[in-house]
């Protein structure tokens, strides 16, 4: 792959808008980008295989646990730094995002929001420096869209639950030390319990032969009667907005993370435009180019506002399930629209890993299609405005 040349469109003169935390944070995790993914990653994604020598790397820029305060390992930072780490670290691949997105938001959230104390002390202080990596289980081979009617259930055996059923699609569950599963109890009530690797029944299945996410490690996880200790049942929520109130914050990084791979795949195309000569001048001189560039810096700007000010509103506590809804949908739609643009724009040299364009363009296959697909939260956000509900 070529050398990593990328400079950070920003149109609107939207770093007046970041504090100089956000700043240091973003700018720490752009050069660790550039340093220790741009040059290894291309390789990782044909090979079909995650590059584990960076999970120290993604600890130490507080990618594990942004916002969960730092008395459990967390980097105690706010929604935006949050945000502004996934963008660049999608900026360089939406899988090694997906690695990051997986353990803050699925895995160490619910333990920190739904775990009592002693659970948060075991496991958040290893999962934020890197040394456990945990996945979360929602999917089943059944149910996707509709969690709700999900089959993997436990049973009270008095000193023990006993856990059976599969999960499928898992991002990090072939290498995964933990995961947070989501079960029904005998009386149909969804919980989250945590399943450690080595447990007797359970065992991680990797998926092969993805087009999309290559460098991201995807599997199954099969239970068969696992005898999972009653303290690994997290507490304090259950029902189906336990897990949904984990992909809210999951879904607000992937709103971010999409600016980051669209950024680069502009970029990409905007430097190779200026350099590449047909018919005896620049491609960027003709006017059907600068349409496709003008298109994406405009949408790649409403996209950096509209992220930035739900931000402002997650710090508040103000933000809604379907305010994110909208940022994820709008922002993953924009990203895949222009990494097609762009890979057009390199012409043969698009199609080739020599450039990222086209491994971002099948990244995102799997980004508008997981945490909520893009029409599922078109119908989110048409339930908010109409008050109508079209999944029941
Ligand atoms: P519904 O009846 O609407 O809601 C059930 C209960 O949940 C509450 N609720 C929420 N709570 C917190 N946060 C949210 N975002 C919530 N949304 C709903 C709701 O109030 C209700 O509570 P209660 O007390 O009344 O029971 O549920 P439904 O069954 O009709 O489903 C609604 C629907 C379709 C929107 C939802 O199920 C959904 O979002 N489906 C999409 C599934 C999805 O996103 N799966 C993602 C799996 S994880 C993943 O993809 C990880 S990829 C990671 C990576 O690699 O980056
Ligand atoms: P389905 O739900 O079967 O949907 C198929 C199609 O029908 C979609 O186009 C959908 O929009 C449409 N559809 C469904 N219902 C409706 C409706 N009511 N109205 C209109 N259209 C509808 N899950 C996890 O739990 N943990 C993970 O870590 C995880 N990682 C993933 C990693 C990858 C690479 C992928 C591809 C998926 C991952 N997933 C994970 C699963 C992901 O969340 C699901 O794939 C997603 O929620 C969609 O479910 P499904 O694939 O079963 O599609």
């Amino acid at each position: 792959m070529k050398a990593d040349l990328f400079q950070a469109p920003d149109y609107y003169q939207l770093d007046d808008l970041l504090t100089e935390e956000h700043k240091l944070v973003r700018d720490a995790s752009r050069e660790w980008v550039k340093r220790d993914v741009s040059p290894i990653i291309e390789d990782y994604a044909q090979r079909a295989e995650f590059p584990k020598q960076i999970i120290g790397g993604l600890a130490e820029i507080g990618a594990f646990g942004p916002y969960i305060p730092e008395q459990y390992g967390g980097a105690g930072l706010d929604q935006i730094s949050y945000g502004l780490i996934m963008q660049e670290i999608e900026r360089g691949d939406s899988g090694v995002r997906s690695t990051a997105s997986v353990q803050s938001s699925l895995v160490m959230y619910p333990i920190w929001k739904y775990g009592n104390e002693a659970q948060r002390n075991k496991y958040l202080p290893k999962l934020a420096a890197g040394e456990w990596i945990g996945c979360f289980g929602l999917t089943e081979p059944n149910h996707g869209s509709n969690p709700g009617v999900m089959e993997t259930k436990f049973k009270d055996m008095g000193d023990h639950y006993l856990l059976n059923g599969a999960k499928m699609w898992i991002s990090n569950a072939p290498f995964a030390d933990v995961a947070v599963v989501w079960a029904k109890n005998e009386e149909g009530r969804i919980h989250g319990l945590i399943v450690e690797r080595g447990m007797e029944g359970f065992s991680t299945p990797e998926t092969h032969n993805k087009w999309s996410l290559r460098a991201s490690s995807t599997g199954e996880l099969i239970f068969d009667n696992v005898k999972v200790p009653k303290e690994n049942l997290l507490p304090n929520k259950s029902g189906l907005g336990a897990p949904l109130g984990c992909l809210d914050s999951a879904r607000y990084g992937i709103a971010w993370g999409a600016i980051g791979a669209a950024m680069d795949c502009y970029d990409t195309a905007l430097r190779y435009a200026k350099e590449r000569i047909q018919f005896g001048k620049p491609i960027g001189a003709f006017q059907l180019q600068q349409k496709k560039l003008a298109e994406m810096i405009t949408e790649i700007t409403k996209a950096q506002l509209l992220t930035w000010r739900l931000g402002v509103l997650l710090n508040e506590d103000k933000a809604t399930t379907a305010q994110i809804s909208m940022a994820k949908r709008n922002n993953v739609d924009m990203a895949i629209t222009i990494a097609r643009e762009a890979r057009q724009m390199l012409g043969g040299m698009g199609i080739t890993g020599e450039y990222s364009i086209m491994r971002h363009s099948m990244n995102l296959e799997s980004v508008i299609t997981y945490e909520g697909t893009h029409d599922i939260h078109l119908l989110i956000t048409g339930m908010d405005v109409t008050g109508l509900n079209a999944f029941k």
